[in-house]
């Protein structure tokens, strides 16, 4: 993390009176947004040109932490020539989205991420895999090294670390975490106004697509695996979208004794499915492996393509039960 401080302070300082595009990646999280808007701001402080571009649209639950930075989505950017990239939160380049990665025809100038899998794919690296989140490792080095943080700024960090930290309750939140989120809450964020906006914002239409899912929830192998469906027709009758699926599989995670959730999502070229649990040695990645999907040991995604819920669901629940026999055992 000290390293990553260094590197930030000497990108940032490189960059002064050069043009760059903050990117994040496709459906863009707390975290996403946070990272990009802040670095924007600490560029913008510091005499370079800085822009955010993402290829999917701001949650509007998340465009006040764009005030003051330009914000550019949707398919019609341009890219004036000569504007470097550097992404953030994106585990690796194909989560920018492939059609504005194309815009940029050099190498990614720098990389700040805190997935696991990241390999490293641009020029300059800053990857802390043990950070909680992005916006943890930009204000670690932002606060390290002296880089402009003004209220707004604080706030956006502010926002990275409470959302993926899940409100500061995974094992994530340590106490160098807490430590930086009490330095940012003396530089002007407010937690609860970060709360209010981004956890008590939801749409009528968020809530009845959560009692559809609810209603289709399903215990197997004794209640140790939890799972529940989405149609295309539930988004159309309750006027939701794809962003809307946000969070539901925390329901079935949260019940006592389910140590798998699944999340069926039919779509029309397959299903989409994430997977949740609690106990690494149950290895949801290799699960995920299974069905043509991948993650990490407590949170991974499938898509299996061609399939429906009808002709499929019995094959895939049989899938996760069999291996959720086969790693309990061990
Ligand atoms: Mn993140």
């Amino acid at each position: 993390m000290q390293a990553a401080g260094l590197a930030l302070k000497e990108l940032v300082q490189s960059l002064r009176g050069r043009k760059v595009a903050v990117l994040g990646h496709m459906r863009p999280d707390g975290d996403c947004i946070g990272s990009q808007t802040a670095l924007c701001r600490m560029l913008l402080a510091s005499g370079v040109d800085a822009i955010c571009v993402n290829r999917d649209r701001v949650p509007p639950n998340m465009t006040s932490y764009t005030e003051g930075v330009t914000f550019i989505t949707g398919d019609n950017y341009v890219i004036d020539a000569g504007r470097e990239a550097i992404s953030v939160d994106c585990a690796d380049a194909s989560r920018i989205g492939t059609e504005l990665l194309a815009k940029f025809s050099n190498q990614l100038l720098a990389n700040i991420d805190h997935h696991a899998s990241n390999p490293g794919y641009a020029k300059i690296n800053i990857v802390v895999k043990e950070a909680a989140a992005t916006c943890h490792i930009l204000a670690q080095g932002a606060l390290q090294y002296g880089l402009p943080i003004d209220a707004l700024t604080a706030k956006c960090l502010h926002l990275g670390i409470v959302t993926d930290t899940g409100r500061f309750s995974y094992s994530s939140a340590t106490a160098s975490v807490f430590e930086i989120a009490a330095e940012l809450i003396k530089r002007g964020a407010k937690p609860a106004e970060a709360n209010y906006l981004i956890f008590e914002q939801e749409s009528r239409g968020k809530l009845e697509l959560t009692k559809r899912f609810l209603n289709t929830l399903q215990f197997h192998e004794g209640g140790k695996i939890c799972s529940g469906e989405i149609t295309q027709a539930d988004y159309a009758d309750t006027q939701t979208t794809k962003e809307d699926k946000e969070g539901l599989v925390e329901f079935p995670r949260s019940v006592a004794g389910v140590d798998i959730a699944v999340l069926m999502e039919e779509g029309k070229d397959g299903i989409r499915g994430s997977l949740r649990g609690r106990d690494p040695k149950l290895r949801l990645d290799l699960l995920a492996g299974k069905l043509n999907g991948g993650g990490h040991m407590l949170a991974a995604g499938f898509n299996m393509l061609g399939c429906t819920l009808k002709t499929d669901r019995e094959k895939i629940l049989q899938i996760v039960a069999a291996h959720y026999r086969e790693f309990s055992a061990q």
